[in-house]
């Protein structure tokens, strides 16, 4: 059974989205929402694809899910896709043949799931959406998501930005480039659609998004977009990154044109990661909205219910916190990841 504790309802602004409360496929186990019949003896295989390791976050995440899929005794199939959607529909097609009972993925991208996902309905093989969501008309195509709200991360960044800015002393107009994540993906549209809600209801006047492009999630790609956001506007004030990875590589660029990073220009960067943290505590990041990886016991625990024919909600989302720059010191101990 999942443990109560670890759910949150639906947002409200997600209903579109996740829409109705789901019931997990009932594949002859329990007959109802009783919850789990006990499963059996049979030991469960889970099939699951991942989206690459473009990050520290992705490392985390699937050491989190391999440790507990062991743990749950689980026997656990594992696809790396290296951002590649391609290699995803494949690992999903090879996981149905093998006629697994479970499958689990991290979609790379929102769109281009319906055919495969269909594939795997006729199977009748449950399938539970971990970190990222898709967009599909026929929501019956997976049970739940296990993973966070990115549009509350997008809110909580600018949020977090208002206090930075008055920190710093910063006054009147500011000049903001964002460093997005994958093209296409869950975290990089709904990240930036949050932070730019909040900064057209609050700081219409002053705040501006000057240049923004795609950095991939990657070191090498915040390294190099920042490189030529410097060249194209040398008087940026502050840095979005949709990923701690992103601001690492950028700030790298940024010393190299010869300014201080965390103090020429402010950097605000999603995940939490233990670099992250460093340059946090070397005062090159300025604050840090977290988004936890370690999403594998959850996932085990949604597996097992949805294999025994239980119900789940929707949207099981992951707690999270924020850190500004003079917490960096003393939470880099304790962080996990
Ligand atoms: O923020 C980034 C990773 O989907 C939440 O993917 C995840 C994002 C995470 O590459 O570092």
């Amino acid at each position: 059974m999942l443990n109560r504790r670890n759910f949150l309802t639906a947002a409200v602004g997600v209903a579109a989205a996740t829409g109705l409360a789901a019931c997990a496929k009932d594949d002859g186990g329990s007959g109802g929402t009783g919850g789990s019949s006990g499963g059996g003896s049979k030991k469960i295989t889970l099939g699951f694809s991942q989206v690459g390791s473009e990050s520290g976050w992705r490392s985390a995440n699937t050491d989190s899910v391999k440790s507990a899929a062991k743990e749950a005794g689980y026997n656990l199939k594992f696809s790396d896709a290296q951002q590649k959607q391609e290699n995803q529909i494949s690992a999903i097609r090879s996981f149905i043949a093998q006629k697994v009972d479970v499958i689990a993925f991290s979609p790379v991208k929102v769109t281009g799931w319906d055919a495969v996902l269909q594939e795997a309905k006729a199977a009748k093989i449950p399938v539970v959406l971990t970190d990222r969501s898709v967009e599909t008309k026929d929501e019956s195509l997976f049970v739940t998501l296990v993973g966070s709200d990115f549009t509350d991360e997008g809110r909580r960044a600018a949020k977090i930005l208002e206090k930075v800015l008055e920190k710093a002393g910063h006054k009147g107009k500011v000049k903001i480039a964002q460093l997005e994540g994958t093209t296409g993906s869950a975290p990089a549209i709904e990240r930036a659609k949050g932070f730019k809600e909040v900064m057209e209801a609050e700081h219409k006047d002053d705040w501006k998004i000057v240049v923004t492009q795609t950095g991939d999630f990657t070191r090498a790609g915040g390294k190099q977009v920042m490189a030529a956001f410097l060249q194209s506007n040398p008087d940026i004030d502050v840095l979005f990154a949709h990923n701690d990875d992103m601001a690492i590589g950028a700030i790298q660029s940024i010393e190299a044109a010869g300014k201080k990073p965390g103090k020429d220009i402010l950097i605000v960067s999603i995940d939490g990661v233990k670099d992250g943290f460093v340059a946090m505590s070397e005062g090159k990041i300025n604050a840090i909205v977290e988004c936890n990886p370690l999403l594998g016991p959850q996932l085990m625990e949604v597996v097992q219910t949805v294999k025994d024919g239980g119900s789940v909600e929707r949207w099981i989302k992951t707690k999270e916190s924020d850190f500004m720059q003079d917490q960096a010191k003393d939470a880099l101990p304790t962080r996990k990841y």
